[in-house]
């Protein structure tokens, strides 16, 4: 193994191990009543797409995010100490707390917005996407959504869309299996979701836990493609870990389908992966681990620190008191540097 080689499953694995860690800090956050609202829903066990396809992005890159999406920003260079009071409803957090976990948004590095509205993230993308097709300027954008939005009518509406102006989008889906209580075979009649893709002329591909890097190299090399030639599709294989948030205690699945499917750990199968191939011996993964452990630690302090918004504050940042349509037909015009749309 060269070490290029070496570097990307090391790389995987510290994403994807800093997004767990991360996600159990906030479930802490929770238990002890320190969130913001009353839903939090993990990634746990889905860490394997958010890492492949945000080490696939480049500079200018775009995307958004379902409700599960603390993963996918935090694998795109989100600050966790900023994502955690955000969740806090703190000031210091990324939309001052006013988002929280549902809703968080950085234009800086390219997060569009999370979305709780089932697919209501996907059509953005191909805003984004048509923009690009204009400036000519080789970014993609990428809409993460889970297996759920995969019956909405809106995802299909937007691959037509995709597909017709032939656009630099990413559709992701990461399939954990389950939409809130209801098991995906209850749901779905086809569940080759690829062949509905590829009925719109997308590039497909399908990834797993067994092998982080070849996922990674495999999409990345699907989104090279998608910058020249178009949309495509990807399928994150994975199982939701726990509940869909964190007051569901799974009671429409057996204990045994949870031990049974929580084998497929995609962070483990690395782990396992580095130490055969000698990338790292187990004191490096000890010492890793606890750097990662420590990062979160302060985050949490961070947060926990961080102060709350007076209630004069309230209501600010939460309206756009300038926002006409005249002002966004403008704005556009002069990103597009066009009079008129084509
Ligand atoms: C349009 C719409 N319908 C229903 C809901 C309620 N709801 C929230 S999450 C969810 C399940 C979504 O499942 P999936 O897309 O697979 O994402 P996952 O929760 O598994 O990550 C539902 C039905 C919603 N938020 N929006
Ligand atoms: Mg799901």
């Amino acid at each position: 193994m060269n070490s290029k080689s070496n570097s990307i499953l090391k790389d995987l694995y510290t994403t994807m191990k800093r997004i767990r860690v991360f996600e159990e800090r906030v479930a802490e956050l929770f238990v002890r009543g320190e969130t913001a609202g009353t839903m939090l829903h993990l990634s746990i066990g889905e860490e394997l797409g958010p890492a492949c396809v945000t080490k696939a992005m480049q500079d200018g890159d775009t995307f958004t995010t379902h409700h599960r999406g603390h993963g996918i920003f935090l694998a795109r260079g989100g600050n966790p100490d900023k994502m955690m009071a955000e969740i806090a409803g703190k000031k210091d957090g990324y939309c001052k707390g006013k988002g929280g976990s549902m809703h968080i948004a950085d234009m800086n590095l390219g997060h569009l917005g999370a979305n709780a509205i089932v697919g209501g993230g996907i059509p953005t993308v191909v805003g984004a996407a048509l923009s690009y097709k204009y400036l000519n300027n080789n970014n993609v954008s990428i809409a993460f959504f889970g297996d759920g939005a995969m019956q909405q009518g809106i995802l299909y509406e937007s691959m037509n869309m995709a597909s017709l102006w032939n656009l630099p989008v990413v559709f992701c889906c990461i399939n954990n299996q389950y939409g809130m209580g209801t098991k995906i075979d209850d749901a779905v009649g086809i569940k080759d979701f690829s062949a509905r893709a590829k009925s719109f002329g997308l590039d497909t591909l399908h990834i797993n836990h067994l092998d982080a890097e070849k996922a990674f190299l495999d999409v990345k090399d699907l989104i090279e493609r998608t910058r020249n030639d178009g949309p495509s599709f990807i399928e994150v294989e994975c199982y939701r870990f726990f509940g869909h948030a964190r007051k569901d205690k799974s009671p429409y699945r057996s204990e045994e389908e949870e031990v049974e499917n929580r084998k497929f750990d995609p962070i483990n199968f690395a782990k396992e992966k580095i130490l055969a191939d000698k990338i790292l011996n187990a004191n490096d993964i000890l010492s890793l681990d606890k750097k990662i452990s420590d990062e979160m630690d302060v985050s949490m302090k961070f947060a926990m620190e961080s102060p709350v918004n007076e209630e004069s504050e309230i209501f600010t940042d939460v309206y756009d008191e300038n926002y006409s349509i005249e002002s966004v037909d403008n704005k556009i015009r002069n990103i597009l540097k066009i009079n008129e749309y084509k």
